[in-house]
């Protein structure tokens, strides 16, 4: 299903690849006239194209700050920030080779096109942004910066609807869950391996937070080798991030997808997204605090009753075109 291109993305990707001509012309022409006068047109070109992205966010009266390469935006909740990073579109394999170690029979390999770019939320949503806009807290451990749990599906998809309905919007994108697609290729930020830092899961505790010797409840074996203080969830952003620049896409808590649960199609696949229930499940993705180093693969598919408010289980937003049909 196509998607309608994302105004804000194209002036980030366009920027981008200004900077990378200014780069390359300046390595050939170092110290000449001309490339001064290359540097001024192209000076000239940013600051309107950054005039532009301003005048997209003044123009919508939301208050979204960007970085001068637009890879980053923040959206203001009331008060509350809640930052997305750019995800370009790509191709990748989803899903994992049969020799990974813990890998499940339903991770067979597939080839998956994500045909357009998403801002993807950088953290997990937060028992802040949650209370901001729904005014109350399901989180069992208090914390305004730890990620919220305890939500179910719906109860999700009513906090994405409260963010639509409100100022926080950007005209022309819709916040809404990723689909398990976008988490894992999102996730992997062009790795192949078990983890997005690697095969081994000895350097895990740099990157998640799973179980270990702190852990209150131990869902498959507790790693007796690591002790990272927290007996559950851990502020977001408290480990190393992915290379999009995603925080605890492995770990912390699992995160909703929009997904019902089905077996992987056997070839390949653009956009892919189950709209049908196959056995009532929806799909989870990441691992949890309370989970083992193999739960906590980047092709791991988790899945449950959407109805299950789980003290392990959270969301992660998108922002995106909305869907033409
Ligand atoms: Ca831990
Ligand atoms: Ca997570």
């Amino acid at each position: 299903m196509p998607y309608i291109y994302l105004a804000e993305a194209n002036l980030a990707s366009d920027f981008g690849a200004v900077r990378l001509s200014l780069h390359s012309l300046c390595a050939w022409c170092s110290r000449s006239l001309l490339c001064l006068g290359v540097v001024f047109v192209f000076c000239v070109a940013q600051m309107v194209i950054a005039g532009d992205v301003a005048q997209v966010a003044d123009t919508n009266k939301v208050a979204v700050s960007s970085s001068q390469v637009t890879n980053n935006l923040t959206i203001d909740l009331r008060g509350v920030k809640m930052e997305f990073v750019w995800i370009p579109a790509g191709e990748f394999m989803m899903g994992s080779p049969e020799t990974e170690r813990d890998r499940q029979d339903n991770e067979m390999l597939h080839k998956v096109s994500i045909s357009r770019g998403v801002w993807m939320g950088k953290y997990e949503v937060t028992q802040e942004q949650w209370e901001i806009m729904m005014g109350r807290n399901p989180g069992s451990f208090n914390g305004k910066t730890r990620p919220v749990e305890k939500v179910n599906w719906d109860d999700c998809h009513e906090f994405i609807a409260k963010l639509n309905a409100s100022q926080a919007k950007v005209k022309g994108l819709v916040f809404r869950f990723p689909t398990e697609a976008e988490w894992e290729y999102a996730c992997r930020a062009g790795t192949t391996t078990r983890y997005y830092f690697g095969d081994s899961e000895d350097d895990l505790h740099y990157y998640g937070n799973y179980c270990d010797m702190s852990c209150s409840i131990e869902m498959g074996q507790r790693d007796a080798r690591y002790d990272d203080g927290y007996s559950n969830t851990a502020p977001v952003g408290s480990y190393k991030p992915n290379k999009f620049g995603l925080y605890d896409m492995l770990g912390n808590v699992w995160e909703w997808c929009e997904d019902w649960y089905a077996p992987y199609p056997a070839g390949a696949v653009t956009d892919p997204l189950q709209t049908q229930p196959t056995v009532g499940t929806r799909v989870f993705r990441g691992g949890g605090w309370s989970n083992a180093p193999g739960m906590c693969r980047s092709a791991r598919r988790g899945q449950i009753n959407p109805d299950m408010r789980s003290p392990d289980t959270g969301l992660r937003m998108v922002m995106s075109a909305q869907q033409s049909e």
